[in-house]
């Protein structure tokens, strides 16, 4: 057998084992192995059965997602793919039973399902989560899912991707028994009771395909819920065709259209961008010299200052991870109101049936508030959120540096302050770093981790593992203001409002954004933030302010007029009481008062100029924070666009994004808009050396590689 794959005999059953770390991935070599185990199996009288399970801590984590990129590459050809060991185990004489324990996902779930039977422990899950890397199964796994779980379960499974838990699994029969004891024993014991036992191939299995009328609404509804919560990807309305065409054609055709339609997917730019976001959100936890095995300091305890809402944010997400928190304001009246929209999130939650009251009970019971620094020396880690201004968080600092313990992690949440000089408030500038949440921060997956100059490696390493915790996507990025996000964030915010002085309507800006897949567009995300954010850091930074440089005008305008935003009822918009959006002739009045002040001639300005000129402004940004070093790489930048601003995964990110477009493309843009708008789009050298050398952002890689 090959290292890949080991076959041993336990009396009469033959045990064929996958042993590809991590994840057993259906690697080259892997179904060739099994195949090789089925056939002895199959040409040995003594074995009456098989067994077919992972080694490690899974079954079969789905075909290797690394393959894609070499097909899609041309690299490689696509070969035959998992059809014949999947026929090769259907059609064995002998019974295959599959054994599950971890996860038997996308080709691992097809696998299991070409088996004549699937066992698995009830903590094992399955699924066939493709559609989140843009593809469909292409293993024949929506041919024989429905077979198995029924038309609805299965559309829903592959639309979706979101796996189901093995009892759940058990009681729509995907697997034929739940085993509480050893995984291995148990199923060649019920290998044995297989054994001579006649059994009904899957892809034979027909009762529960139903009739196309029975099945329409399902399909209707289906569809429906794509357009509604999947809009703008191609891959889940793949997924619920290829479902569909085994409820129509017989099991050989079907597959034949679900070939089709993978292929189609597979080569689609939405596919190559999931992937490279699959691959990107684990790729940023690889840090040049900080190797895996830096040690960490292990995070018990917690402690946050400042109960508003960031601190409660981080406060709920650290008790989410089982973590006890201290939550710390200065006056009982700011630490009560703390607590209290803490409470009512949580309430909101068990409400929505996301999980019980128990739970909630017990996350509570996590997190103790405080009037003073009472049990900070006991913390692992200490975590600032106060009010975003120098002062402030330098005094916090200077206590705490007092306070606590030698190995405790000192970081800020702050979102555009120099981490530096924050670190300068203490004696320990080694332990000090930027813990930089997104709000909400219980929900928004991106940590943006700050590197001070002198922030230790172990901090560092900390972080990263600590974000892996906390549930969150942990993005290394280095000092300067803004960091990655922000500053990237201010020239996008820039655009939105010279385009509206310009002539565009607020709501043409704001749908262009949300046309090519934002989650909001950039002057209505305002709104949400609240405009008074960005007026009191342009306050606090007005003396940086280069003279002559064109700025926005509106929303210092918007702000002073108490226009916040959502949390005033009106801002760019004008809010109902749930919050509804609509146009405000005040804000119109404003815009056109503006204008003239400005000497600004309104013109009509198209679609595509408002998405470059917010995309590309995004690019440009980009492209400098990586020649500084602020970034790692440019899938950093990426991940931290999608986690954290809502930027659509399918398009990859910022930086993908303009790899799709042809950088050469995005530069020419930028030229345009550097010749009629100045100094504001001066283009970033490192994307003009990529234009001129016909290279992408994903191939120059890191400064730092
Ligand atoms: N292929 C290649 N590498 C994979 C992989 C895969 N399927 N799954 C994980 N890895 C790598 C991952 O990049 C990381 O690498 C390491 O394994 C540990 O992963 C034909 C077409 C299984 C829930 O979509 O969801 O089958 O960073 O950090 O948190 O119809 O991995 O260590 O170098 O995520 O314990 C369908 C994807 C494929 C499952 C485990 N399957 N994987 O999570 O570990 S398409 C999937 C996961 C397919 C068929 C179709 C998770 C996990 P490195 P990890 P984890």
């Amino acid at each position: 057998m090959s290292e890949l794959v080991q076959y041993a005999l336990a009396g009469g059953v033959a045990v064929i084992t996958i042993q590809n770390p991590p994840v057993n991935a259906l690697s080259p070599g892997v179904p060739e192995g099994i195949l090789d185990g089925l056939g002895k199996a199959n040409a040995d009288d003594t074995v009456r059965a098989v067994v077919l399970i992972g080694g490690g801590r899974s079954f079969i984590a789905g075909a290797d997602i690394k393959e894609f990129g070499k097909i899609t590459s041309g690299e490689k050809k696509r070969g035959v793919g998992l059809h014949p060991l999947l026929y090769a185990l259907e059609d064995s004489p002998k019974p295959v039973i599959a054994a599950i324990h971890g996860q038997a996902f996308g080709g691992g779930l097809e696998v299991a399902m070409s088996c004549a039977y699937r066992v698995a422990v009830p903590t094992a899950q399955v699924g066939q989560p493709e559609v989140k890397l843009g593809i469909i199964p292409g293993a024949a796994g929506t041919q024989r899912l429905p077979r198995l779980v029924g038309v609805a379960k299965a559309v829903e499974m592959c639309q979706f991707g979101n796996p189901l838990k093995v009892p759940a699994a058990a009681a729509l029969g995907l697997i034929d028994r739940v085993i509480e004891g050893d995984l291995l024993e148990g199923a060649v014991a019920f290998a044995r009771e297989a054994a001579g036992k006649p059994f009904v191939k899957v892809r034979e299995r027909n009762g529960k395909l139903r009739t196309p009328d029975a099945n329409a609404a399902i399909f209707a509804s289906a569809r429906e819920a794509a357009r509604k919560r999947q809009r703008g990807l191609l891959a889940p309305l793949a997924a619920i065709n290829a479902v569909e065409a085994a409820t129509r054609l017989p099991f050989e055709d079907g597959v034949k259209e679900e070939q089709r339609l993978f292929e189609d997917c597979l080569f689609s730019t939405q596919s190559k961008a999931l992937i490279h976001v699959f691959f990107g959100e684990r790729a940023v936890a690889k840090i040049p010299g900080v190797p895996s095995e830096t040690p960490a300091y292990p995070i018990r305890r917690a402690a946050i200052i400042g109960a508003g809402t960031m601190g409660g944010g981080i406060a709920m997400t650290y008790a989410n991870a089982g973590i006890p928190v201290l939550l710390k304001e200065a006056t009982r009246q700011a630490l009560d109101r703390g607590m209290d929209v803490i409470r009512k999130n949580y309430a909101a939650s068990v409400a929505k049936g996301r999980f019980s009251q128990e739970v909630m009970d017990q996350r509570l019971a996590l997190v103790t508030p405080a009037l003073n620094y009472e049990g900070f020396e006991e913390a692992d880690i200490i975590v600032e959120a106060v009010f975003e201004g120098m002062a402030l968080k330098k005094q916090v600092f200077a206590e705490i540096d007092s306070i606590a313990k030698p190995e405790c992690v000192l970081a800020s949440n702050t979102s555009t302050l120099s981490i530096d000089e924050i670190a300068s408030a203490t004696t320990r500038p080694h332990m000090v770093i930027g813990h930089h949440f997104f709000s909400p921060a219980n929900v928004m997956r991106l940590l943006e981790i700050v590197r001070g100059k002198a922030t230790g490696k172990e901090v560092i390493a900390t972080s990263m593992a600590l974000a892996r915790t906390l549930g969150k996507v942990g993005v290394l990025v280095g000092n300067c203001r803004g960091f990655v996000g922000n500053r990237m964030f201010g020239p996008y915010r820039r655009e939105a409002q010279f385009l509206v002085e310009e002539g565009a309507d607020i709501e043409a800006v704001d749908r262009a954004m949300y046309d090519f897949g934002m989650a909001m567009g950039p002057l209505a995300v305002g709104d949400l933030a609240g405009l008074d954010v960005g007026w009191r850091i342009r306050k606090e930074f007005r003396h940086l302010e280069i003279p002559g440089v064109r700025k926005p005008l509106l929303e210092d305008r918007l702000a002073g007029m108490g226009r916040f935003g959502q949390k005033t009822g009106s801002g760019w918009y004008h809010y109902d009481e749930n919050r509804r959006p609509s146009k405000d002739l005040i804000v119109e009045e404003l815009i056109a008062r503006v204008r003239e002040e400005a000497g600004i001639t309104p013109r009509h300005i198209s679609q595509e100029e408002i998405t470059d000129r917010l995309l590309y402004s995004l690019v440009n940004e980009g492209a400098r924070i990586l020649e500084e070093g602020i970034a790692l790489w440019p899938v950093d930048i990426d991940i931290v666009y999608i986690n954290g601003y809502g930027f659509p995964a399918h398009r990859g990110g910022p930086m993908f994004h303009a790899d799709t477009v042809g950088l050469d493309k995005v530069l020419a843009r930028i030229r345009e808009f550097h010749d009629r708008h100045g100094a504001l789009w001066t283009p970033a050298p490192l994307l003009e050396r990529l234009a001129r050398e016909g290279k992408t952002f994903t191939q120059e890689g890191s400064k730092h590689a």
